[in-house]
């Protein structure tokens, strides 16, 4: 009998521990799966070669030769990457009567399904340096190294990534154009908000897919320039409080608690806005705002001509890189 109850013992006690460890194997198995995806790198000197071989076109101000030529390249570089490229031709009247040939750019990754999100940034870039301290220059075009083509060049390096990391969900990457011919500070008849974002307005209206549906959408607009802070815009905040909170959250997961503060900026007029107002999808814009700053909201070169190569900087670029790869990627 005796034998027989250690016998029992024994017995309960291997199978307890048998059924235990197989538990606790499955749970950490599952947690693994589920928890764990592998980020890649963001190449912040790939990034940045992007951005120099848009500027090295010349300033992309609409109806030119530099926007042509450019429009050729984004649309090759994106066509190598993703799945389907789409360009959007359309004409849109200036404030001053000018009728722009705009061409809004759209890849996509994964264009089947409706799990999806956007990223974006405007690829013109503006006719006038109306913020130079030299008034000489108010009708200079920029080369909009900041002010255009970061973000642009951010989002050619995530979708060379995304050919490497194919993602679960779909992506679609939306170059705007003409945001940047918005009424001078300086003209004669002042104060229409709307002559900014055309190209958004326009694809707002006439998404390049009837029904159209993303479950929310980043913009990237200035993010390039040394000791870049980004505060939480009005709109954002406004529309998608919920993504600002995930973006911002990401950023500080990774690191980058110095860039991305949880502090509110002002409402600004740029793409996002009639993204969220028209076609009504959650849409944040993630951009450099500085109070202290000659101009008041944006970094201190905004539309002047030394809004140039020079002033980029590879770390800025890594940091908002790195962080938006990283909310793709997660995303489920
Ligand atoms: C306004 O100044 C009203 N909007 C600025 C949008 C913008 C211009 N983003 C880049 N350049
Ligand atoms: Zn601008």
């Amino acid at each position: 009998m005796k034998h027989f109850l250690n016998y029992i013992f024994v017995l309960s006690i291997i199978l307890y521990s048998c059924g235990g460890s197989d538990n606790t194997e499955s749970i950490s198995s599952i947690q693994t799966e589920e928890v764990k995806v592998k980020i890649p790198e963001f190449n912040a000197d790939s990034a940045f070669h992007y951005v120099k071989m848009q500027v090295d076109f010349g300033p992309r101000v609409p109806n030119t030769k530099s926007h042509t030529e450019c429009s050729e390249f984004l649309y090759s570089k994106l066509k190598s990457f993703s799945d389907t490229v789409i360009i959007q031709k359309f004409k849109t009247r200036a404030f001053d009567g000018t009728v722009l040939n705009g061409k809004n750019i759209i890849a996509s990754f994964n264009p089947e399904t409706n799990n999806r999100i956007f990223l974006s940034a405007h690829w013109d870039s503006r006719p006038f340096a109306d913020h130079d301290p030299d008034e000489k220059n108010h009708r200079t075009p920029i080369d909009g190294a900041n002010d255009g083509a970061s973000g642009v060049g951010v989002l050619l390096e995530i979708a060379r990534q995304l050919h490497l990391s194919r993602p679960t969900i779909g992506v679609d990457i939306i170059l705007f154009d003409t945001e940047d011919y918005g009424e001078p500070q300086d003209s004669q008849t002042q104060g229409n908000e709307d002559t900014w974002g055309l190209g958004s307005q326009y694809w707002s209206k006439n998404p390049h897919k009837t029904n159209y549906f993303a479950k929310y959408g980043i913009l990237l607009d200035m993010v390039g320039a040394s000791d870049a802070r980004f505060l939480m815009e009005g709109w954002s905040l406004y529309y998608a409080p919920e993504i600002v909170k995930k973006v911002w959250n990401i950023a500080h997961k990774i690191g980058y608690i110095d860039y991305f503060l949880f502090e509110e900026g002002g409402y600004i007029t740029d793409d996002h806005y009639y993204v969220n107002k028209i076609k009504k999808i959650p849409t944040i814009d993630i951009i450099h705002l500085d109070t202290t700053s000659p101009n008041g909201t944006f970094f201190p070169y905004w539309h002047t001509v030394k809004d140039n190569i020079k002033i980029i900087d590879k770390w800025t670029l890594k940091v908002v890189g790195q962080t938006v790869l990283t909310v793709v990627l997660e995303e489920k």
